[in-house]
């Protein structure tokens, strides 16, 4: 089954449809491009990422496709620094993005991933609880589409002629003990270094590419934690909340996982600003809640 078909039997919205699939012909173009990527574009974003060529012209192509769309009203993109009016839009939509996480694994051939958000009501500064759909895309061996719009997890792979074909339905995160721990270990709070040895004696493997997009998607098809926690010196973490915490940690929940900053599940914080970051805890519940206690006793 290809991807509008499957969209149109959950019952999406036929603007929702169209979005979607819009989305996702963007992302075949960065498949196709990432085959020729460039070198570094000399320059930083925001959050203080250097921007390789593909960054930039990812983050351009994406925008502008949505522009073309007139479906949306606005973006947030993990490359520019503040959300994106666009003014001649017929639509309601507020679309988030990392047109390209982790592109500084792309020269050591590792695998990479897009990441979107979707509100209907067109604000991109909610609740991540409030997304109403959201995407992500593996370009790896394979090139794989998952998604939700609040009716199940379902994965798509990228076929030889250019479609999106059905791979799993109504996925569910199974449970399982892999871990993925970013961050430095010098740089661990006491807490959380403490956590990550729990794991260990619990049997858990380490499972870390580097990569956000397919460290979490192996955690969705395999189980286990996916983490990127407060730092001594970085008591928010790296990871962005709104770009990459809030529509994979959706993702998961809506395959039967949990997710926290440690205290709060990260889908009910209010972003104060774009660039706002979080800690990160987000795959199988009693894994969340082994973090959220090791937490909770450290302020004790
Ligand atoms: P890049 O986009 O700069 O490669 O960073 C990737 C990322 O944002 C996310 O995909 C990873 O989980 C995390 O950073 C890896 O960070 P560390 O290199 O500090 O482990």
């Amino acid at each position: 089954m290809k991807l509008r078909e499957h969209l149109e039997q959950q019952g999406a919205t036929e603007h929702m449809i169209t979005l979607i699939c819009r989305i996702t012909d963007l992302c075949k173009d960065i498949a196709n491009a990432i085959l020729h990527q460039q070198g570094k574009a000399g320059t930083v974003n925001i959050h203080g990422d250097e921007q390789i060529a593909l960054d930039t012209w990812a983050d351009d192509h994406m925008i502008q496709g949505l522009r073309e769309s007139k479906l949306v009203k606005t973006v947030a993109s993990e490359e520019q620094d503040e959300v994106v009016e666009i003014l001649k839009s017929d639509g309601e939509f507020g679309v988030t993005l990392d047109p390209l996480d982790g592109s500084s694994l792309i020269d050591v051939n590792l695998s990479i991933g897009t990441i979107v958000g979707i509100f209907e009501e067109g604000n991109v500064m909610e609740k991540g609880e409030k997304l109403d759909a959201a995407l992500y895309v593996v370009y790896g061996p394979l090139t794989t589409l998952v998604y939700t719009i609040k009716k199940g997890v379902h994965e798509f792979v990228l076929n030889e002629i250019g479609d999106f074909i059905l791979r799993k339905e109504n996925l569910q995160i199974p449970q399982g003990k892999l871990y993925a721990p970013g961050g430095l270990a010098k740089d661990y709070l006491p807490w959380h270094s403490n956590y990550i040895k729990a794991l260990g004696e619990k049997g858990y493997k380490l499972r870390y590419s580097g990569g956000m997009v397919p460290d979490v998607n192996q955690i969705l098809h395999k189980g286990g934690i996916f983490t990127y926690p407060a730092l001594q010196e970085k008591n928010q973490g790296k990871l962005r909340l709104l770009f990459e915490c809030n529509p994979l940690s959706f993702i998961i929940v809506q395959a039967g996982g949990a997710c926290s900053d440690g205290k709060q599940s990260i889908l009910t914080k209010t972003p104060q600003g774009i660039g706002d970051r979080t800690p990160i805890y987000v795959g199988n519940k009693d894994a969340v809640l082994l973090a959220e206690k090791f937490c909770y006793e450290s302020d004790q």
